[in-house]
């Protein structure tokens, strides 16, 4: 019974239907299933899913962005009885566009997807300066950053961004994430991020491994 209504709310996440996640995320909770498993088999395992067919081009950006409507729907009802029972996130990631860039389709592609993979996400928003990436890490003592990208004028900032964690002391605390249409792998090597994807939904395994290193 549970695991049916657990069903209903994955596939509902990945129809986008936001009243029908809302209402059978309420059900689950008044029928007393743990809340971890209504936001693991049902929330999380629904945004996993689109995120694997979004990396496989068999849905695009706006049923993803409906997707993760859908998502928080649910989460506006599980989010606070998760901090009443003391359960704790994966991890916390300070997610933001470099300084002069302005692009942030794919980041909140990027924060969505992590959120929906049980991160606690920090969105910095665009045109990020460094120091704002360093007291944001700092304050909310950050496992991951996330840097995105979109111009291969404003891509040097991620080295900047780098140097600037390492002056601040917190570059060997926290694992730099990077992303964004002109970075490659070899461009995250060799300015010394942890981890590199290409699209969203890789980003939370690129994230789940960083905070399993
Ligand atoms: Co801009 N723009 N833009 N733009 N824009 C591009 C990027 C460009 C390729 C267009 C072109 O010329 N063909 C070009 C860059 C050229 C270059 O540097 N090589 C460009 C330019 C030149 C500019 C301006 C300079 C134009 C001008 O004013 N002369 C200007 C710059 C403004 C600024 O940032 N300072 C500008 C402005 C804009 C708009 C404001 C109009 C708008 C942005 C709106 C917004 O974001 N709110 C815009 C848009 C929409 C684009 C295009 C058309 C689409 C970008 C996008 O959202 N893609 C883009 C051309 C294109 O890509 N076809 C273009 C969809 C999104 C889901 O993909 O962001 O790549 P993407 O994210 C992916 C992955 O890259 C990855 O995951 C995402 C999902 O799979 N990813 C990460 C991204 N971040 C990640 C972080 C990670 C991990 C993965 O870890 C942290």
């Amino acid at each position: 019974m549970a695991n049916e209504t657990l069903n209903e709310i994955s596939e509902n996440v990945q129809n986008g239907r936001a009243p029908q996640v809302k209402e059978l995320v309420q059900k689950a909770v008044d029928d007393g299933v743990d809340i971890q498993e209504i936001l693991n088999d049902g929330l999380v395992s629904g945004m996993s899913l689109i995120g694997e067919k979004f990396k496989n081009n068999e849905v695009y950006v706006p049923e993803v962005l409906i997707a993760a409507r859908a998502m928080h729907a649910g989460m506006d009802i599980v989010k606070p009885k998760l901090a009443e029972s003391g359960v704790k996130a994966k991890g916390t990631a300070v997610v933001g566009t470099v300084k002069g860039d302005l692009h942030d389709i794919g980041k909140n592609l990027v924060c969505m997807m992590l959120e929906g993979a049980g991160f606690e996400v920090v969105d910095v928003g665009v045109n990020v300066e460094p120091d704002t990436f360093v007291s944001e890490i700092q304050k909310n003592d950050a496992d991951i950053v996330g840097m995105s990208a979109l111009l291969t004028t404003t891509m040097g900032a991620m080295q900047t961004n780098i140097e600037a964690f390492k002056e601040a002391g917190v570059y060997d605390n926290v694992k730099i994430l990077v992303g964004g249409a002109p970075v490659t792998q070899s461009y995250a090597d060799e300015i010394g991020a942890h981890g590199y994807s290409d699209d969203a939904a890789s980003a939370v395994d690129v994230a789940n491994n960083l905070i399993a290193s």
